[in-house]
């Protein structure tokens, strides 16, 4: 495969203003008439180079003529056209939706059809420069037959519409905004739709339509509403305003991403649409909240400004995941979005950064563009936002932002100009700040207190571990937040201070007290980084219960049960009195707070222990963890039955308190379910029975699911036979039984893949069983290698299928590094089987070649 380097960016020889499509839309055959208007940029007559994936001509004209000087490169079409400096260029194609398996491109979805285009999709519907820097005003004819696609919808405005012959309609679309190939539209199909307006904060009223599939409907309303606030809370924080009169979104079953934020008209993933309290949970309806305003604030964050090549996709996906985060915070609890946005990182992100496929939020190269839609560019790019928005302030990053939207609005932008704008809009020099755009790897930092004469300081000394193709690093621009308290009752306390660290070694004055302070370090998670301090439990615990800071307060008793973690596995066990304390106090403010309390007591994942050791045990720490978890569920027994006791908050009740109150009551149920006691499976059931909405629900069947009950057997039976026909539901019923904790979870997986429910064709349905497995350490990394060879033979039978959704099953693979000789061994022989397949994607190619190096 060619490797494509940041550095050879080019500007484009060929500019398109302009591009008429006209489809001929049926399910098996497309016609599509494409007409590009080109204008030349380069002083020199270089032919127009069009890129196409599995396209052929079928006929070339220029000016309205036919021509002949064209000739295919690869599956490129190269045309000739001579001195000429602008010329119209027709090109007709023919597609096949319903065997596009790979859903990029044009495809059929349930009967539907419809597109994705980002990164690379538009040159499998009709040749064209498809880089995002050519920058194009479409208008989009479309016919079809009436009964097929009752509804036909692209980007922009609809302007004319009529009846054609055969029962055929059509519908001419036209969008007013410049845009690159990558946010093109089109989706034709038989759907209802959900209406509502929006009026800007200029006056102008716009349509809002949520369109799905009949039956639907009913479980819109959330979404709708996560749009409106959207659209109010980017007026309000950022002065964005929408820009057309009609804003569309579609829910589509097969989807390889989340959503896609095409103009006027984005495109989901169901279960980031559909919500109701019988069939999500609460974490869907927050998934669902999140990606609405994620994709809605693309339409700034992306699409009115958007990136000069792919290098810089966390340009938009970095500063569109930070803006997405902060709504949700607003929305709901700051303090606990923080916690989430904090555990995706570490779970996600911080392994990506330290294992064989790490690269920089601004990668330098790459083979394939879709392998780089990683936790590093998306979450990792949201905390490089995130820290220059806490080194500046709210009021100068605003201004930072203002200048960033007005100085490139209508361009296509790099990292380097929005580091700029912040720089000159905030008035900050971020010339250091710069190496996080371009280092890879998680710095760590190593903290010890010192003692001058009754003054205390924090020594601070900072490493960036090399990652692949980068040996040495610089020391980064860190801003850390920090606070010390006196432990003794006296009161003294160093308040809230930022730090900004930008040395190797650095020595932060602390101030006096009388004896060593407990130290609040990261506050809020201030910036994305490893802290090694070694600190006593009782300090630790103190932090627990008395830090002034939520998240400084969940970091303390976290860091506490994984020291008592790490030392059970490592066979220096400790003891779990002083965790069991702690979580004990922490449970008292329940009441006030539940959602902060269920986050705040849950002992760290498998897959967290594991990357705090040198070799990672996955049976060890499975046997600790769920032995630590007993001796709290027995310990505290009458806490968690208190806290189940009462009755859980109705499921049609979505403030933060009932959310908290539910999340609560899965995290009790877990806890007794750990313990022998022999009424848990009793009572799990009838929680399972009695709930009146999907949160407590599938909390009970997930518990149920880890045991060996006949309620368990019963549970699943009854879930599956009331949700048979509800695919995102179903997902579930796979999800929590690849996610056991039996120990025949690989086993079972391997059967359920076989289930007449299971299919390969549909990405969710790939996710909830394969992800959720990779995803459940012990089980994935059962001694006999079994779990690795199941991911590999799914990597291999979906690749020809669809290569982007198979690519993302690798990276587990390519952990070996951390394992024992023998799982080393073969996971690094799955790797090479893959490799072995004749005629593998380039994405599949990319992620299992790098992750054996
Ligand atoms: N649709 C994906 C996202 O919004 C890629 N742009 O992140
Ligand atoms: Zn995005």
């Amino acid at each position: 495969p060619v490797t494509i380097h940041r550095g050879d960016y080019r500007p484009p020889d060929w500019q398109v203003p302009d591009v008429a499509l006209d489809f001929a839309l049926a399910v098996e055959a497309t016609r599509v008439a494409a007409a590009l208007s080109v204008v030349r940029q380069a002083d020199a007559p270089t032919p127009l180079v069009l890129r196409g994936d599995g396209l052929t001509p079928a006929a070339v004209r220029v000016d309205g003529e036919g021509w002949n000087d064209w000739r295919m490169d690869g599956a490129d079409l190269i045309v000739d056209l001579g001195e000429r400096t602008a010329a119209t260029v027709e090109i007709d194609t023919l597609i096949h939706p319903a065997s596009n398996t790979q859903l990029m491109g044009l495809y059929a979805s349930n009967g539907m059809l419809c597109t994705q285009c980002e990164a690379e999709g538009f040159r499998r519907i009709t040749f064209h420069p498809d880089r995002p820097d050519v920058l194009s005003r479409y208008k989009v004819r479309m016919e079809g037959d009436k009964a097929a696609f009752p509804i036909l919808l692209s980007n922009g405005n609809c302007i004319a519409k009529g009846d054609g012959a055969g029962g055929n309609h059509w519908a001419l679309w036209e969008d007013p905004w410049p845009k690159p190939s990558y946010l093109f539209a089109l989706v034709a199909g038989d759907l209802v739709v959900n209406r509502d307006s929006f009026t800007t904060m200029s006056g102008r009223e716009v349509e809002l339509g949520i369109w799905v599939r009949d039956g639907d409907l009913d479980r819109t309303e959330h979404a709708m509403q996560a749009l409106k606030d959207s659209m109010a809370w980017d007026e309000r924080v950022y002065g964005r305003e929408y820009d057309l009169d009609l804003f569309n979104i579609v829910a589509v079953s097969d989807f390889n991403m989340g959503a896609m934020e095409n103009k006027g008209l984005n495109v989901f993933n169901t279960r980031y649409i559909l919500a109701d309290p019988d069939t999500a949970t609460d974490v869907d309806y927050d998934g669902v909240e999140g990606v609405v305003a994620h994709e809605y604030f693309h339409n700034w964050s992306g699409n009115r400004v958007t990136c000069r090549d792919w290098f810089q996709l966390s340009l938009k996906e970095g500063f569109t995941v930070y803006r997405d985060q902060c709504f949700s915070a607003d929305m709901g609890s700051p303090a606990v979005k923080r916690i989430e946005d904090v555990r995706l990182l570490r779970a996600a992100q911080f392994p990506e950064d330290a294992g064989p496929l790490a690269h920089p939020i601004r990668p330098d190269s790459f083979q394939e563009i879709s392998n780089f839609y990683t936790a590093t560019i998306y979450n990792k790019g949201a905390e490089i936002i995130h820290m220059m928005a806490t080194m500046v302030g709210a009021d100068r990053f605003r201004k930072g932002t203002d200048l960033y939207f007005e100085r490139h609005d209508g361009e296509a932008a790099t990292c380097e100009d929005f580091v700029r704008a912040i720089e000159e809009g905030a008035g900050i020099d971020l010339t250091q700040f710069r190496l996080w755009y371009s280092q890879a790897g998680t710095p760590r930092l190593t903290l010890s207190l010192a003692q001058e004469s009754g003054d205390w300081a924090l020594d601070v000394t900072q490493t960036v571990p090399p990652t692949p193709g980068q040996d040495d690093k610089q020391p980064m621009m860190i801003p850390l937040k920090l606070a010390a308290f006196a432990m003794d009752g006296s009161g003294a306390a160093l308040p809230e201070t930022l730090v900004t660290l930008t040395g190797a070694t650095q020595r932060v004055p602390l101030g006096a007290f009388a004896a060593r302070p407990a130290l609040s370090i990261n506050r809020g998670f201030s910036a994305p980084v490893i802290v090694d301090f070694a600190r006593a439990d009782g300090e630790l615990a103190w932090l627990a219960a008395n830090d002034d800071d939520p998240f400084a307060r969940y970091e303390a008793l976290q860091q506490l049960m994984l020291d008592t973690l790490v030392a059970a596995v490592s066979g220096k066990a400790r003891g779990s009195q002083a965790v069991i304390d702690a979580i004990g106090q922490t449970l008292a403010g329940a009441a006030t707070d539940p959602a902060f309390v269920a986050e705040a007591v849950l002992l760290p994942s498998e897959a967290f222990i594991g990357d705090q050791m040198v070799t990672v045990d996955p049976g060890a720490i499975r046997r600790e963890r769920l032995a630590l978890q007993a001796a709290i569920g027995t310990a505290l027994e009458s806490q968690w039955r208190a806290i189940l006791a009462g009755a859980a908050p109705p499921a049609t009740d979505l403030s933060r308190k009932a959310k908290g109150g539910r999340r609560l009551r899965g995290v009790a149920l877990a806890y007794l379910a750990a313990t022998a006691m022999d009424d848990v499976p009793a009572l799990a059931f009838r929680i399972f029975s009695d709930a009146d909405g999907m949160t407590e629900r599938q909390a009970a069947l997930a518990t149920l699911a880890h045991g060996d009950s006949d309620e368990r057997v019963a549970a699943l039976d009854i879930f599956y036979q009331r949700y048979r026909d509800n695919p995102l539901v179903l997902d579930k019923w796979f999800q929590v039984q690849a996610w056991s904790l039996r120990a025949d979870t690989v086993d079972a997986v391997k059967e359920l893949a076989q289930h007449p429910d299971f299919t390969l064709a549909n990405p969710n349905r790939v996710r909830s069983l394969y992800g959720a497995l990779s995803g459940n350490q012990a089980a994935f990394h059962q001694a006999d290698g079994a779990g690795y060879r199941l991911i590999a033979d799914l990597v291999i039978a979906l690749d020809p299928k669809n290569p982007q959704t198979s690519a993302r099953m690798i990276p587990p693979l390519g952990r070996w590094k951390r394992f024992d000789d023998a799982r080393a061994a073969m996971m690094k022989a799955e790797l090479e089987r893959i490799l072995a397949q004749p005629g593998l994607s380039r994405d599949v190619t990319e992620q299992a070649s790098k992750s054996l190096l």
